[in-house]
């Protein structure tokens, strides 16, 4: 069971979260979803969350006094955190004993997990998206698919008060991460990609268990054409190899069309690929696929 919390001064942003593909694993009781609007950690009679920035300069920046108390209480499970999971939640798996409160399996348990030198590993995780962050990819998918309990602060793009990540460290994993070189308004969307990219690697969120292991990006190259019925629409024939019924071939012609397309659009990534005397024979030239 994977339990996601996101905080965000525009909760109605995420509720994509509740419907296909993850509305399903809810359904099923793989995931968890606490969507929290920051305003309910915010005082005073303008119920602000953010304030001109020291040194000047455009744009507000969020308020440590909010969001420090909001992290607190996701972190806990207490305040605002616990009334809504209350509300929305049917009891059935709500006391189903977290990992680190078995005795015994800690070793098994972290495998596979993102944990750096020093850190708990029994911490959950906390993202905080933004465009000053280091790359999401899809290794930051896998080992945050292990995870129990995945925490999401949204902030406007100006940002937070540096000094709630530093506090943040005390009761999370802390990773601040970007989704491309691109800047929105705010990380709501950013955390409605990286809880897609997250979830669906989660055993029974698809259907069918092989379909992402062949996925572009899980052996480094991007994924080459499919096809499907009928044979020849419109003039154009499906190749005529995929009707070979010789699955090495069918493999080996696959694989030629996924190392082309990723040296014609990302040239880049075959670096981190591990060609053999066939791969590279190809993209040489001097082989045809
Ligand atoms: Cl994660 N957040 C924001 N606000 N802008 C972004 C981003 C994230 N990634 C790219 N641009």
């Amino acid at each position: 069971m994977l339990r996601l919390d996101v905080v965000t001064i525009f909760p109605e942003y995420l509720d994509p979260l509740r419907h296909a593909l993850l509305g399903k694993a809810i359904e099923k009781g793989i995931l968890e979803v606490g969507v929290h609007d920051l305003r309910q950690w915010a005082t005073g009679v303008h119920q602000a969350v953010d304030d001109s920035p020291y040194g000047g300069g455009p744009g507000m920046v969020m308020l440590p006094e909010v969001w420090g108390p909001a992290l607190d209480d996701v972190a806990a499970h207490t305040g605002p955190v616990a009334a809504a999971a209350a509300l929305e939640t049917a009891e059935a798996h709500r006391n189903v004993p977290r990992h680190d409160e078995v005795e015994g399996i800690e070793e098994q348990a972290y495998l596979g997990r993102d944990v750096r030198e020093g850190e708990d590993p029994a911490l959950p995780l906390l993202i905080v998206p933004t465009p000053a962050g280091k790359p999401f990819d899809q290794e930051d998918a896998r080992a945050w698919s292990n995870e129990e309990h995945i925490a999401f602060a949204c902030g406007r793009y100006e940002g937070i008060d540096d000094r709630v990540t530093q506090d943040a460290k005390n009761r999370y994993r802390v990773r601040e991460v970007s989704i491309g070189d691109y800047v929105l308004i705010g990380g709501e969307v950013a955390v409605l990609v990286i809880a897609e990219a997250v979830v669906r690697l989660i055993p029974g969120v698809l259907g069918n268990r092989r379909s992402h292991e062949d996925d572009s990006f899980s052996d480094g190259l991007l994924e080459g054409p499919s096809y499907t019925k009928p044979r020849s629409w419109r003039g154009l024939d499906v190749p005529e190899v995929l009707f070979s019924g010789n699955h090495a071939k069918v493999d080996r012609w696959r694989r030629d069309q996924a190392l082309l397309k990723t040296q014609q659009v990302r040239p880049e990534l075959l670096e981190g690929v591990e060609l053999d005397k066939k791969d590279r024979e190809l993209l040489e030239g001097r082989r045809d696929a």
